[in-house]
């Protein structure tokens, strides 16, 4: 090598190297978020098949208008693939921020990196992704959600107390793969084996939908006719669960008593009348809180890894009186 040559060669990878180490250096950080007058923001929804997610939305909206932001928002429509090209198709836009509801917790990692090499930040809204995969502060700003593991263990407290001799369980669980599926099994199931006594006879997925909780219940109860308890991760697949109750020829609230979690005016009213025992809300009215925290963001301030959403409580004592603020 002449000393020329040798020169440019140390030269280049001298640079190669500066740049391979800004190169990494700026995947540890989280992208910042400039301060503007306007900002276009993205809000990535899974699916719109029930009132929670309409509930959800229109929250977004109303929040994104009141604050002269412009909402960028796509419906994935039950489909983690739809939702990775959606949230690809915001980065190609040049959104400022990305609000994502991931479906399920695996499949949305690469949206969420995606977003981050493109220097766009992302704030998860509702669902979270796995924690070995993505982390708050980190490859993404925060998850603003609820505690879904206080959730399903609020559920088999209140039916420790309340279960009156009744002992054998059905789940329904929520979307297979999403966190709140995920979290509300192990704080119920691990809940419900701590206080002792009860049995889950069988535990399978509805989807969160109202159709499908329908058609899994009817099957379960069929398979297990002395099962006296339903568990659903959501208000829908509760509602679905009375109907094939009903055509099963039982009482919901009497011989069988059915829990949930939402607390969408349907279910309360449900309450109200008997059929469902208790439910927990899940507040769906994220607009306030999310923009609050994007700006919170805007302004530099170091965002808390969970911004967390309480829950209310439903059941015969408090329905009726609460039922006006249901959404
Ligand atoms: O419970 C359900 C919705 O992710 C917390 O998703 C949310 C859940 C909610 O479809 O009804």
């Amino acid at each position: 090598m002449s000393r020329f040559t040798r020169r440019a060669f140390l030269l280049t990878a001298g640079v190669a190297g500066a740049l391979a180490f800004t190169g990494t250096m700026a995947l540890a950080e989280l992208p910042a978020l400039a301060k503007k007058d306007k900002y276009k923001v993205g809000f990535a929804q899974t699916e719109s098949n029930n009132p929670w997610r309409i509930a959800q939305t229109n929250s977004m909206k109303a929040e994104a208008e009141k604050n002269g932001i412009q909402l960028v928002y796509t419906d994935a429509a039950g489909s983690a693939a739809k939702q990775v090209a959606d949230v690809n198709s915001m980065i190609a836009q040049g959104v400022d921020v990305i609000f994502l509801a991931p479906r399920e917790e695996k499949p949305l990692i690469p949206a969420v990196m995606a977003a981050k090499k493109a220097g766009i930040p992302v704030i998860l809204l509702d669902r979270s992704v796995d924690p070995s995969l993505a982390k708050p502060g980190e490859d993404y700003v925060t998850f603003i959600g609820s505690d879904f593991i206080a959730e399903g263990k609020r559920v088999a407290e209140w039916l420790a107390k309340n279960a009156n001799g009744k002992s054998k369980i059905i789940e329904l669980e929520g979307t297979t793969g999403s966190s709140p599926a995920n979290d509300r099994k192990k704080g119920f199931d691990d809940a419900i084996k701590a206080a002792g006594g009860f049995d889950i006879v069988a535990s399978q997925s509805g989807d969160f939908a109202r159709d499908k909780g329908r058609q899994v219940a009817e099957a379960l109860l069929q398979a297990h006719p002395d099962a006296d308890i339903v568990y659903a991760h959501n208000d829908e697949m509760a509602i679905g669960a009375i109907a094939a109750i009903e055509a099963a020829g039982k009482a919901p609230g009497k011989d069988v008593l059915v829990l949930s979690i939402d607390g969408g005016k349907e279910a309360v009213q449900a309450v109200v009348d008997g059929k469902i025992a208790a439910v927990v809300e899940c507040n769906p009215r994220f607009g306030p809180k999310a923009f609050e925290t994007m700006m919170r963001y805007a302004k530099g301030e170091k965002i808390e890894p969970w911004v967390i959403n309480t829950d209310k409580f439903y059941d015969s004592t408090n329905a009726k009186d609460e039922i006006a603020d249901a959404y």
